[in-house]
C-alpha cells in the first residue's frame, strides 16, 4: 500500500481483513480442558462423552478417588490426561491442572453434571472475540441454576455486590466455576487458594488485573449423582476472607493501569500506519527532504483521522491517554510540529 493511499477507506479494509485473518488463525488455538474430580465415576458417563471436539487435551485432577473415577475416565476418553494435586480441595485441583495444561486456552469445568460442555465453544468465542477471561454468569439474561438454595443464592449475591462495591466492574455472579481463558495470563493470575475459595480469588484477580474480562451466560443443572463437597457456611467465609485479604492485605484495590503497550496492543489499521511510518524513517536517508515531510504529513493526517475516529470509544479513548502519557515514541511522533519529526523506530 502506497502513502497516499492510507485513507480512512483503505485502512478500514484493512481492519476487516486483519480481523478476518486473525479469526482464522484463531482456530489453530489449541484448549486445554481441566475437570476436577473426587469420586464422580457416576457423573463422568454424562459429561465427558459431551465434550466437544473444540477440546484438544483433557486433563483429569483427580483427589485419590475410591469410586474408579479414573479408570471410567480413561474408559470413556482414552486420551485423557489423569494429574494428581500436591494437597487438599478444589483450588489445590485446578492449580495442579492448570500447571499441567499446555493449550493456548484453559476451560475448567466441574464433574458432577452441572455445567454443560456444549457450552463451551460460547467461552471460547469470547476469547476469540478478544476476551482474556470469560467467567460464566447464572444471573445474567440467557443464564440459570437449578441448583442453588435461597441462603446459597442470597451468599452469592451478597459476595458479588460486594466485590463491585470494592473492587469496582459489573459481575453478576461470583462464586461459580465454568469459566475460560488463555494460558497467558495465569501470571497475571498468581492463584495460591486450595478451596472453593479459588474461584473468587480468580474473578478478583482478573478483573484488578486490567486484562480483558467478559461473562457468558451459563445454565448450571442439578448434580446428577452424589453429593456436594461444599459447605456453604464454612466456604461462604473462606469466599468472603479472599475478598478482605485481596482488597486489604494484598491491596489490589484499584485496577492495574494497561501500560507499557506493544505494537501488537493497536488496533490492525493503527498498526499499519506505525509500520508504515517506521518505513519511512528508515528510508529517510535516501529521500528528497520535500517528499519526506509530504508523505510524514499523510502518515500523521491519516493517524489522526484514524485516533479521532477510534477515540469516540471511551475504552480506546482512555487507552489511548494512557498510552500518549507513557511518552511513546510514537506519540512524540504525533503530537510533533509538522517538518519537526523526532525518528519514531
Ligand atoms: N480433585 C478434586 N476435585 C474436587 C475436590 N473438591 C471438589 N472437587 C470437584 O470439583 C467439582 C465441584 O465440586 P462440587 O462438590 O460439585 O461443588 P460445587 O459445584 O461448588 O457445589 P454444588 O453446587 O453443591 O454441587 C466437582 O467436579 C468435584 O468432584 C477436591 O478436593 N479435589
Ligand atoms: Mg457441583
Amino acid at each position: 500500500m502506497t502513502l497516499t493511499k492510507l485513507r480512512s477507506q483503505e485502512i478500514r479494509a484493512a481492519m476487516l481483513q486483519m480481523a478476518a485473518t486473525s479469526a482464522t488463525e484463531n482456530k489453530n488455538l489449541t484448549v486445554s480442558l481441566v475437570i476436577p474430580t473426587k469420586n464422580e465415576a457416576k457423573n463422568l458417563p454424562y459429561v465427558l462423552p459431551r465434550i466437544p471436539s473444540i477440546v484438544t487435551e483433557l486433563i483429569l485432577v483427580d483427589a485419590d478417588s475410591t469410586d474408579g473415577t479414573v479408570e471410567v475416565a480413561r474408559r470413556l476418553y482414552p486420551k485423557v490426561r489423569v494429574v494428581g494435586q500436591t494437597g487438599r480441595g478444589k483450588g489445590n485441583a485446578l492449580r495442579a491442572g492448570f500447571d499441567a495444561a499446555e493449550g493456548d486456552i484453559i476451560v475448567m469445568l466441574d464433574a458432577d453434571g452441572s455445567m454443560a460442555p456444549e457450552e463451551i465453544p460460547a467461552y471460547i468465542g469470547a476469547l476469540i472475540a478478544g476476551a482474556d477471561y470469560a467467567k460464566g454468569s447464572r444471573f445474567m439474561h440467557g443464564g440459570g441454576t437449578v441448583d442453588m438454595e435461597p441462603h446459597r443464592y442470597l451468599g452469592n449475591l451478597g459476595l458479588t455486590l460486594m466485590v463491585r462495591a470494592l473492587f469496582g466492574g459489573m459481575y453478576t455472579d461470583l462464586c461459580y466455576g465454568y469459566c475460560a481463558f488463555r494460558r497467558s495470563v495465569l501470571p497475571d493470575l498468581n492463584l495460591t487458594s486450595d478451596g472453593f475459595e479459588i474461584e473468587t480469588e480468580m474473578n478478583v484477580r482478573a478483573l484488578m488485573a486490567g486484562i480483558r474480562v467478559v461473562e457468558v451466560p451459563s445454565f448450571e443443572s442439578e448434580r446428577i449423582y452424589g453429593t456436594s463437597n461444599l459447605n456453604a457456611i464454612k466456604d461462604g467465609f473462606r469466599v468472603l476472607n479472599v475478598i478482605l485479604q485481596e482488597k486489604f492485605i494484598n491491596n489490589t484495590s484499584s485496577k492495574k493501569e494497561r501500560i507499557g503497550w506493544t505494537k501488537d496492543e493497536f488496533t490492525p489499521a493503527m498498526r499499519l500506519l506505525i509500520e508504515e511510518a517506521t518505513n519511512l524513517d528508515h528510508q529517510r536517508p535516501q529521500l528528497p527532504e520535500l517528499v519526506y515531510i509530504n508523505a510524514v504529513n499523510s502518515i500523521k493526517a491519516a493517524s489522526l483521522d484514524l485516533l479521532n475516529q477510534e477515540s469516540a470509544h471511551p475504552g480506546v479513548r482512555r487507552q489511548q491517554e494512557i498510552y500518549r502519557q507513557s511518552g511513546d515514541k510514537m506519540w512524540r511522533f504525533l503530537d510533533s510540529e509538522t517538518g519537526n519529526n523526532p525518528e519514531i523506530h
